[in-house]
């Protein structure tokens, strides 16, 4: 329904954006409805709320200060025998069908230069297959071998929904069936000027609008119905990760085994961080609980403490693989929305007279929900350390960044991949490169079964079944 003109009005001088509608007289019947829609789409007072009452109240710097260590499964730890047992306990619980996956793809993939949506990149080393291909490999290799079927879980945003599914569609969901694969959109957040608070246009006709956040996945599963979805299919763990990371082993059997064992509400795996300030978030334990400190909020004096061994205190770094009960994302839901975050951006926007001005300083605020701040209201949390070799190489920045590229990603894959072969006795020259598809072995175990000892790579080769 289009609403009218003066509604729109009155609505918006109560938060001072008459600004918003300065150029309908000028919009035909189409964007007049889409202008209309996205307006009544807004929470004013909960942007001006957001505006007086900033994230930035919160004391970080008190916070950091009173940071410790987490409680943690540490390497040196899991013993062989932890590893089996914990192993078990997850590979039970999957092939009962209790176990879910999400992945987040929401986010627009301005650092890496690469316009459509990040999971739609190019990133195996041989196999050249994209993000979403070498995930969708992964799940269906751990379904092959427990017999069960598992949804994925992806979400999108409006920025990259459409294109998402039509990648998906056009590549019949590689290999998931139609009920395995559920596209669930985010919400978004309106981008207001830093000075002004005025919620910027970026046409005449549509709101500078951005994504809400990968903290915006819990509202977006409750509202999408995806947790009475995966009720109904008696899932009642979710393994959740960032589409940016192929190496993440989803629906890992023995991060599910720690986190059931545990009877952990949400469980984080970990790896030392290779420096201090690394830009990760750093998790930690303060009054407590478990929590997340973005490496942006931590200020150097916290970062280089070390602990009574002279090892760094904040040794945890966040890659952003979790393991969430589904009952306390849904009281979570119900009892308190995330914070929001605000984000100092650039944004393009247009004028009062309808002409486009691209900033090239931040001129806005963006705001953003973490879905780490769950972490404090988790009664029972725990934090489990693995190696970063073996999980962890996110794709983030172009070629040439001194970290997280193409290149960086790659190089881990095929090393990973190496290692296996060599474990099982393979031989290798160092000038061929290989890579291993989940469907023709899942892990290390699998390819000594699937390999002869003894068997010469000679050529660059791509394991795939
Ligand atoms: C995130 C974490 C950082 C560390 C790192 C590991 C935050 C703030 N920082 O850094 O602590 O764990 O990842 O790689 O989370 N996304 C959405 N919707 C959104 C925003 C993001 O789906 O609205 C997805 C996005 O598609 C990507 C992931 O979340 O897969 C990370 O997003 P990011 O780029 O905002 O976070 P990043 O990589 O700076």
């Amino acid at each position: 329904m289009n609403e009218s003109l003066s509604s729109l009005q009155s609505r918006l001088k109560n938060y001072r954006q008459e600004h918003l509608v300065a150029h309908w007289g000028n919009l035909d019947e189409g964007p007049r409805a889409n202008l209309s829609r996205e307006i009544l789409a807004i929470d004013f007072a909960q942007l001006q709320r957001l505006q007086h009452s900033s994230h930035e109240d919160t004391d970080w710097k008190k916070l950091a200060e009173s940071a410790k260590a987490p409680p943690a499964v540490r390497l040196n730890q899991q013993t062989p025998a932890l590893r089996s047992r914990m192993r078990s306990i997850g590979e039970e619980a999957i092939a009962c069908g209790r176990v879910g996956v999400i992945l987040v793809a929401g986010g627009q993939g301005t650092r890496l230069g690469f316009d459509q949506p990040k999971g739609m990149f190019r990133i195996g080393p041989l196999s050249n297959r994209s993000l979403f291909e070498m995930h969708a490999d992964r799940l269906i290799a751990v379904m092959n071998r427990y017999d069960v079927s598992i949804p994925l879980y992806i979400m999108t945003s409006p920025a990259t929904d459409a294109e998402t599914r039509s990648f998906f569609d056009s590549h019949d969901r590689f290999g998931l069936e139609p009920e395995q694969l559920i596209i669930f959109c985010q919400g978004t957040m309106p981008a207001v000027d830093e000075q002004s608070g005025k919620v910027l246009m970026s046409s005449p006709h549509e709101i500078a609008l951005s994504p809400d956040g990968h903290g915006g996945m819990l509202q977006a599963l409750t509202q999408q119905g995806c947790l009475q979805h995966a009720a109904d299919r008696g899932i009642d763990q979710f393994f959740y990760a960032q589409v940016d990371n192929p190496l993440v082993p989803l629906a890992d059997p023995e991060l599910i085994g720690h986190h059931l064992e545990h009877r952990s509400q949400m469980t984080t795996q970990v790896v030392r961080k290779r420096f201090a300030k690394e830009k990760v978030g750093n998790v930690v334990e303060i009054d407590g609980r478990v929590a997340i400190i973005e490496y942006s909020d931590l200020p150097d004096s916290v970062a280089e403490k070390k602990d009574g061994d002279g090892e760094p205190l904040l040794w945890a770094g966040n890659i952003a693989v979790h393991v969430f009960d589904r009952t306390f994302l849904t009281t979570a839901q119900n009892n308190a929305s995330l914070p929001f975050h605000r984000a100092r951006k650039a944004v393009p926007h247009i004028d009062v007279e309808g002409n486009i001005c691209r900033p090239k300083e931040p001129n806005a605020i963006k705001f953003e929900r973490f879905i780490f701040d769950l972490l404090p209201l988790a009664e029972r949390a725990i934090v489990v350390e693995a190696r970063s070799e073996e999980v962890f190489a996110p794709v983030k920045n172009a070629d040439g960044a001194p970290s997280d590229t193409p290149q960086s990603c790659k190089e881990a894959l095929e090393n990973l991949h190496r290692s296996w072969l060599l474990e099982a006795g393979a031989k290798i020259a160092n000038s061929i490169r290989v890579e291993i598809n989940p469907r023709w072995a899942l892990d290390e175990s699998q390819v000594a079964e699937r390999i002869q000892a003894g068997t010469i790579v000679t050529a660059d080769t791509y394991f795939s079944g």
